[in-house]
Parts: structure tokens; sequence; C-alpha cells
């Protein structure tokens, strides 16, 4: 491994998944034999105590107080997007006009609108894209892609997901961005369904119709922001709406033919992040769990009689993509390593000058989607998907 080509990174934001996103490209290089190293050369936030000592804890080289600042730099090559969802739009089209590279977390934006003005922005100046949803990273997820294309499954008739939290169920959690349509868009629909109906087009294909129900358990909730984490509590003598979906129920036709269940909820008491899917078809059957990332489960409808079932897959051999990278069989990885394996495939694109996926092709047909369910939620009926 020679003398890498650097590429010169800017991060706007450094909360939770400012944190992943710097963990994947510090260690990236210690797994990956990738062309480029990410050179972490300026970390973004409003709050300066809190960005000044995110830049020291996460090994930025500087920081910045004002987003635009980063974009107007000529020593930036990436912009990385990792803010509230309200803020994804007008800090993507900025960087895109900019000439720089973009990644951004999910959801795309808050509206198809909004997304498809991202997707044009990016088109129209050449530079490459990518969406966060690191889910279709997880080792097994993309061995289960494989076995999908290699026909050991054969013809999809279902696909069954489930995304289950529980943070919020306590009343007094606070009214936190999340739960503001005007800052997150939507609830669990966007937080967590949309991880779900991203690996259902990743592995399924593409949606043809779907029907929906959503729920706002408890309406109103004390202000206050996510100090003391997961079990933070607001000022109850001061309330405020909470304006998204709590739950949501929504069942789908693909336009391959297979049927899909979907569930997104926060009220899933005892489910922390509980991200599962099954897939069911004419040969055999896949299952996989985040809680157990690792593991796929897979059944073969031609195995010996006696002998049918699920056998469980743990994908930490050389044959499971990106495995081969860490640790001898067995020896298992986690979440932060869905980010390095996204990340990874990002600066292949930009080294290779290809478009890696998911992009924001993927973020406009998934935004796509979340608007129908919510659309379908109010007016209680189908809607087609183009
Ligand atoms: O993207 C999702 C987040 O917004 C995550 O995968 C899990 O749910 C963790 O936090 C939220």
């Amino acid at each position: 491994m020679g003398v890498k080509q650097k590429v010169r990174v800017g991060m706007i934001g450094y909360q939770f998944m400012g944190k992943a996103h710097s963990h994947a490209y510090r260690d990236l290089n210690f797994y990956f034999d990738n062309p480029l190293e990410a050179e972490m050369v300026v970390i973004s936030g409003r709050n300066e105590e809190a960005v000044k000592e995110a830049q020291e804890t996460m090994g930025w080289q500087s920081y910045e107080t004002d987003w635009r600042k980063v974009i107007e730099r000529d020593d930036i090559d990436v912009i990385d997007i990792v803010t509230p969802n309200h803020t994804h739009a007008e800090i993507a089209i900025a960087a895109a006009e900019a000439g720089k590279h973009i990644i951004t977390e999910k959801p795309l934006a808050l509206t198809v609108d909004e997304a498809e003005r991202m997707l044009a922005a990016v088109e129209k100046n050449g530079v490459k894209h990518m969406i966060c949803h690191n889910y279709r990273f997880a080792p097994a997820v993309q061995y289960a892609k494989k076995l999908i294309e290699d026909g050991r499954i054969g013809r999809i008739y279902h696909w069954r997901a489930n995304y289950l939290q529980d943070f919020i169920m306590d009343p007094n959690f606070p009214l936190v961005w999340r739960l503001k349509k005007e800052v997150s868009g939507s609830g669990a629909l966007g937080d967590i369904g949309a991880h779900s109906l991203d690996l259902a087009r990743f592995l399924v294909g593409e949606f043809s119709e779907l029907t929906a129900t959503m729920e706002t358990f408890i309406k109103e909730r004390p202000i206050g922001e996510m100090t003391g984490g997961l079990s933070a509590k607001g000022d109850s003598s001061n309330m405020g709406e909470v304006t998204v979906d709590d739950a949501v129920t929504f069942i789908a036709r693909f336009k391959n033919g297979a049927l899909g269940t979907f569930e997104a909820t926060r009220f899933a008491g005892g489910n922390r992040n509980k991200n599962k899917f099954e897939i069911n078809g004419e040969k055999g059957s896949i299952r996989w769990d985040m809680e157990n990332m690792n593991n796929l489960e897979v059944y073969f409808s031609g195995d010996e009689e006696g002998l049918q079932g699920f056998r469980l897959i743990n994908c930490t051999e050389e044959v499971h993509p990106y495995a081969g990278a860490y640790w001898p069989p067995g020896h298992i990885i986690g979440y932060e390593h869905t980010f390095i394996h996204l990340i990874d495939e990002f600066l292949r694109g930009i080294h290779g000058n290809y478009q890696p996926s998911p992009n924001f092709v993927d973020g406009v047909r998934n935004q796509k989607v979340l608007e129908a369910v919510e659309k379908s939620a109010e007016e209680k009926r189908w809607i087609e998907l183009d």
C-alpha cells in the first residue's frame, strides 16, 4: 500500500450520524484497500463549544460554525451532510453548485419536490452522490442480495419487514426534532420505515402500489432537547404538539408481483433497534435481523426431506461481502462497520468515476414511497407509484 490519494471532507453536523461517519472515515483504510483516503478537514455546527468538542474527539482538523463557509472552501472535495432532514436540500444543492461530491443522511429530503431538486442539482453539476442507507451494507444483507440475484430463492412472493424501536414510549420524552414535521418530514415512517422500504427496493424491486395507516399515540410532549440521551425528560409544564407519526403500517404490491408488509414504530416496547425482514420465494426463504446482524437465516425447499428448515449462516467468511477484510470467520462485526462499507463504496465511485449506490436517484424513489404512504393514510385509499 503506497501513499494514497486524498479526498478532503467537510462534514456538516456532528451528532449521532456525525459520529458514525467520522468513525468510518477514520477506520476505512485500516481494513480496506480503498484507492482514496479521506482527510477529515473540517466539521461544522452552530454551537461552537459543542462542535469544537466534536472536532477534537472525532479527529477533525478544524471546525466552522457556518456550513456555508465549508462549502465555499477550495480545499474541500466532499460534503457530508449529517444534519436534521429539513436542512438536507439547501446544503446539498449549494454543495452541488460548488462542485462538491455529496453524501447525505436519509431520508433525502422533506418532500418529493425537494428531493427532485437535489437530484437535478447533482446531475447538472456532475458530482457523485450517495444516501446513507447503511443497512444495505451489512455483509449478511449483501449476501442475501447475491442469493436472490443468483436465483437461489426463485421468484419472490413475500417481503415482510418490521422496524421496531421504543425510545419515545415515555410520554415525558421531550419534543425533539425527530417529532416535528417541519424538521423531520415524518416520524417513524421517514426515520426507520425509510430503511425498510429502501431494503425492499434493494432486495425485491420497485413498488407499484400501497395502502397505509398511521398513528400518533402521544399527541403532546414536553418541550425540550435530548439532553440525557434516550432517557431525556422535558419540562411537563411547557407542552408542544407532536406533528409526526409514532407508528405506521402499510401493505404494498411490487412491480414484479411480490406482496409486501411493513411496520415501523417507536412504540414496540422492548425492541431497541429491531430492523428485520423476511423474504419468501418459490425455492426458499431468507430472514435477517439487525440485532443479530452477522447472521442470515436461509431456507431452501430443495433440501433433503427430514433436514428441511432454516439454516443459520454466520456471514463472517471470506465469501461474504466485506467480511474478509476484518477477522477470521466467526469474529463478528457491528453497526458502525455498515458505514465503513458505504463510505468505501462512495470513495471508490469518486476515484473510479462511477456513480455509487444508493444515491439520490434512490433517495427520490424512496421519497415517493414515503409520500405515497402519508397520502394513503390521510385519504384512506390505495396509491399507485409511477
Ligand atoms: O437511521 C436511523 C436513525 O434515524 C437509524 O438506523 C436508527 O434509527 C438509529 O437512529 C434512528
